[in-house]
């Protein structure tokens, strides 16, 4: 098989796009592929300055060098979540990959936050799931840091088959108000929050990792021990399954929804816009976030073992 652009040997074959490449240009593929979809979503421009979400895992760290190679200006946020060795990981992983290339990062480590917020101390002291927990404390730290720094535009490595999984999820339980909102690019509605974008939202974990090896880039390759038993695994299982039965069903069930579908839930479930946390300035649905909701539960359970151990 022969690279369709340059007619060498192909080494990399995409079924769902039914075409073949060499490494070279593989690598301007994938380039031009998220530089497409920057540019047809509207997501930002090089005069933004662009905080990208990096987690340690290839999706995140070849996102960060895309937008790097493609000129535009970025600076990481990784927060350290405090899952034990995978975490620790994570953030060598991160570190590394920011020292080698000059690139500024902003680490946020959770466990140093507040009464302490890592996420098996929020999980436990709150009796949530730790995804859960998880969920809330990097939604808040994403947009925090983003307004803290000033940066109108947040990037996450969100890609294809997560998007992909997401839909599935959302249509099985007919989640109307959550298949409103699930875009490539969510425009902010509080004066706190950024513009989200999700550049690798047609770029296959497949992709991504393959572009991750032929780029040389080193990432954390074990998942996080909280996925075990995710349902999105078992979301991701199915889609993979038609996928190899029929190549493309991932693209086309996402592509399509977002052409054909979500407008219809869009304007059946305009959200009002959220109110401000009394607490921590933040947009809030309710007086109080639910992040410092969060918070004040691990802090009254704190409270009450310091008690219990001087009396
Ligand atoms: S990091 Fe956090 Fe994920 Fe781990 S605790 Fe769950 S949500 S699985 S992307
Ligand atoms: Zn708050």
């Amino acid at each position: 098989m022969k690279c369709i652009r340059c007619r060498e040997r192909a080494e990399i074959h995409l079924r769902q796009h039914n075409s073949a490449f060499c490494r070279t240009c593989y690598v301007f593929y994938f380039h031009r592929q998220v530089e497409r979809a920057i540019h047809k979503e509207s997501m930002f421009t090089p005069e933004d300055e662009v905080l990208v979400a990096v987690s340690g895992g290839k999706d995140s760290l070849a996102l960060w060098d895309v937008l790097v190679a493609l000129g535009y200006r970025t600076v990481g946020l990784h927060l350290a979540l405090g899952i034990g060795e995978y975490s620790a990981t994570s953030t060598e992983k991160t570190e590394q990959f920011a020292r080698a290339r000059g690139l500024r990062l902003i680490t946020v480590p959770l466990a140093s936050e507040g009464p302490g917020l890592a996420i098996s101390t929020v999980a436990t002291s709150t009796n949530r799931k730790p995804c859960a927990a998880c969920g809330t404390v990097k939604r808040h730290y994403f947009d925090g840091v983003a307004a803290e720094h000033g940066f109108r535009v947040v990037a996450t490595g969100h890609n294809l088959d997560d998007e992909a999984a997401r839909l599935l999820g959302n249509v099985l339980r007919w989640q109307t108000e959550h298949l409103a909102k699930q875009s490539p690019v969510l425009q902010p509605n509080h004066a706190k929050f950024a513009r989200k974008v999700k550049p690798l939202f047609r770029i296959s974990e497949y992709e991504a990792a393959v572009y991750a090896f032929v780029r040389g880039i080193d990432y954390i390759v074990e998942e996080c021990p909280n996925s075990v038993g995710a349902t999105q695994l078992v979301y991701k299982d199915v889609l993979n399954r038609l996928e190899a039965a029929m190549p493309g069903t991932k693209l086309t069930f996402v592509q399509e929804f977002l052409r054909a579908g979500r407008p219809a839930f869009v304007t059946a479930e305009a959200a009002p816009p959220p109110e401000t946390c009394e607490r921590c300035g933040m947009p809030s649905y309710g007086a109080i976030c639910s992040f410092c909701r969060l918070v004040a539960e691990v802090e009254r359970k704190q409270e009450t073992r310091r008690s219990a151990q001087s009396g």
